[in-house]
């Protein structure tokens, strides 16, 4: 097996001064160049991490890194090295040793247990392909602009991922009567005690679906250090802020769990859009949960010159919450016409599903549109939706090009 101290020790020769222990501060990426995202400061140093090729650097204390989006175009599968990384809090686990690692499982249960990552791996395996998007992937692009990350569109990722059912956990442990909702915890944490712990919730019905994973590997490979070794949260369908890193608590609990993370932020509006008129508050709201429709173009960068007669491919992805995808169209007149795309192999309705279409452009400039329908006929709005927290953002995406 992988020894990680010594993988992070190698890995981080020259970047990690290793004498400060488990403290974000030895975690200064080196940047090699330099890349600009479409939008006003979109400036983003091109960071090293361990076990990562180079990535769009957007904060340093906590690690967030962008996934460039040419990888898109490389598979359906996000490779580990290339995954994003997204970390709220600025002590994270430089190290964890997989040998003493345990997860506790404890509250409104009968038998409270620790278990460990061997008697974890011990039980029947499942796999699933999954998307984690961040919630405020693409918030670079709100208009008008919100605070937080100013994230391009590559704050996002599919893999296959492997684990253990929560539900055989919970089954073990013999959850309550009364018990409503249970909450994980992970092993990274805040420098002050002023900064609430990272810990979110879901209901005990949805903990329990059976799709809920406990996942120890990614891709065919132990998760990387960065995305949540040894052991993360899968929560198929929904944003990644649920998808819990370095998991090891969880709690089975009789009441809605109040903690910062669930009741404050990464809430949205509660309309059947999720948005509200641009730079208007909310009336109400409720904690972020499934993704919606996106469908992206992968192959042609906007700006891009193409060539003009004969026939361009397009190819790209489209995704949602886990009702699976229906249909992409396309579109090389900003909109007005549409044609149905190919769709590529189905990896399951939580995965990437790649699309691909032949089009003709006559000499000019085009601007070519993407437009997913899932099998519930949800789809995407031709205008950008807004919320104050720039979350869910899945706009039909335009790229221009001109064909000559
Ligand atoms: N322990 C821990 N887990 C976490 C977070 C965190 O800050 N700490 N951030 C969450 C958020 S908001 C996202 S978008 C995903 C990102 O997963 P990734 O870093 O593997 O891409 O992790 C989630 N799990
Ligand atoms: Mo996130």
């Amino acid at each position: 097996m992988l020894d990680r101290r010594n993988l992070i020790k190698r890995a981080g020769a020259g970047i990690f001064a290793l004498g400060s222990g488990l403290r974000l501060e030895s975690l200064n990426a080196l940047a090699l160049d330099t890349v600009t995202l479409p939008f006003e400061n979109g400036e983003r140093p091109l960071v090293n991490y361990p076990q990562k090729r180079p990535m769009i650097g957007l904060t340093s204390r906590p690690p967030q890194l962008e996934t460039p989006f040419s990888v898109f175009n490389e598979g359906t599968l996000t490779p580990n090295d290339a995954f994003f990384v997204r970390y709220h809090l600025s002590v994270l686990p430089l190290s964890v040793d997989p040998d003493t690692f345990f997860v506790e499982i404890n509250g409104k249960v009968d038998k409270p247990m620790k278990l460990s990552l061997q008697e974890i791996k011990r039980l029947d395996a499942v796999e699933l392909v999954a998307v984690n998007q961040c919630s405020g992937n693409s918030r670079g692009f709100f208009n008008p602009r919100v605070a937080g990350g100013q994230l391009g569109n590559g704050a996002m990722g599919n893999a296959r991922w492997k684990g253990v059912p929560l539900k055989v956990i919970l089954d073990k442990v013999g959850v309550q009567q009364g018990a409503r909702q249970v909450t994980f915890n992970g092993l990274d944490g805040p420098v002050s005690d002023q900064t609430p712990d990272f810990v979110k919730a879901l209901d005990i019905d949805h903990a329990g679906d059976g799709e809920v994973m406990l996942a120890y590997a990614m891709n065919g490979q132990d998760l990387p250090l960065l995305n949540g070794f040894p052991l993360r949260l899968i929560v198929p369908g929904y944003y990644g802020t649920y998808w819990v890193k370095h998991l090891n608590e969880i709690t089975v609990i009789d009441n809605a769990f109040d903690g910062f993370w669930m009741k404050t932020a990464y809430r949205i509006p509660d309309s059947t859009c999720a948005c509200v008129a641009p730079g208007t508050p909310p009336k109400a709201t409720i904690p972020i949960n499934r993704l919606n429709v996106r469908s992206f173009i992968t192959n042609v960068q906007d700006g891009a010159k193409v060539k003009a007669r004969g026939e361009t491919l397009l190819k790209g992805i489209a995704f949602d919450g886990g009702y699976g995808i229906a249909e992409v169209a396309v579109s090389t007149d900003g909109g007005k016409m549409w044609a149905g795309a190919k769709l590529g192999q189905d990896l399951g309705k939580y995965s990437f599903r790649e699309w691909q279409i032949t089009v003709q452009l006559a000499a000019g400039n085009h601007e070519l549109k993407v437009r997913a329908v899932n099998q519930i006929g949800q789809s995407q709005p031709t205008e950008a939706l807004w919320n104050p927290a720039g979350y869910m953002r899945n706009v039909v995406e335009t790229v221009r090009v001109t064909a000559v």
